[in-house]
């Protein structure tokens, strides 16, 4: 084996644990070994639930989150950092407290505030503490449009000026997820960055019906192209290409009068 096959680029990923394994960190480990990384898990919860229902969820005590982070961070040479769900602000402050010394790697935040089959997992305090203590060491976040609405607290619809003034409002790299968004006729993300204009990402819409993990899932794949080391819009174009297939060839079951999707 070449050494870069046998010691390819770490990404540690700080998110929920979906029993399910379709969100969570375990789509991001699926994501990230897809393109070619290796994931460290550092688990900030357990949810107990499935595509259909969220059942019930618990957050791992902060000391252990911090050690789990702590003890990686030291062990590993980490490329790059995807962070997902952090449930409450005292987790917020912990992730951060440990991985603001590597403030210079690539740190990905996608701003989970929702599963997909409907709970909420953390309210306004929780958008306050990412607001005032995460998105300052971020690299690049990735809101969809309502959660985006969520942070600027606006009722603007336009994916343009809602991309823009997020990379106003907060400082930081904003890639706007139109997953959401069905008038348009394709796919659309928005990257706003420091080069003050927008970027657009397009790829036609995969339809065979609802996939949840697809934002876990899109951010783990650009966080390991920029483990990778390649410019963030070549990482995004790669990441977004790697979800659409993931959709397309996804998994499906059925059991009783359920019909279960997975992501490949
Ligand atoms: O898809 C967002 C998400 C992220 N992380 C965990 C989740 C979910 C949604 O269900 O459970 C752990």
């Amino acid at each position: 084996m070449s050494p870069s096959l046998n010691s390819p680029p770490v990404v540690l990923t700080i998110g929920g644990s979906d029993c399910s394994a379709g969100a969570g960190v375990q789509a991001d480990l699926k994501a990230i070994h897809g393109n070619g990384g290796y994931a460290l898990t550092a688990v900030t919860g357990v949810v107990a639930e499935t595509p259909h229902e969220v059942s019930s969820w618990e957050c791992i005590p902060p000391p252990l989150l911090g050690d789990q982070i702590g003890i990686l961070l030291r062990d590993y040479p980490v490329s790059a950092i995807k962070i997902g769900l952090l449930f409450n602000p005292e987790i917020v402050s912990t992730v951060v407290e440990h991985i603001k010394p590597y403030h210079d790697l690539p740190i990905i935040v996608d701003p989970v505030g929702t599963a997909s089959a409907g709970a909420e997992f953390g309210g306004a305090d929780l958008r306050e503490a990412l607001i005032k203590e995460l998105f300052p060491v971020a690299s690049l976040i990735t809101p969809n449009h309502p959660e985006a609405a969520l942070f600027l607290q606006t009722t603007e619809e336009c994916p343009l000026r809602l991309a823009e003034d997020f990379y106003k409002k907060f400082n930081v790299s904003a890639l706007l997820k139109g997953g959401h968004v069905s008038t348009t006729e394709t796919a659309e993300d928005i990257l706003w960055s420091e080069t003050g204009k927008p970027e657009i990402f397009s790829l036609p819409w995969v339809s065979k019906g609802h996939f949840h993990g697809t934002g876990c899932t899109l951010a783990s794949a650009i966080t390991t192209h920029l483990a990778l080391g390649e410019p963030l819009s070549v990482a995004i174009t790669k990441g977004k290409k790697y979800l659409h297939t993931a959709m397309q060839e996804g998994l499906s079951w059925n059991k009783g009068d359920n019909v279960t999707k997975a992501l490949r």
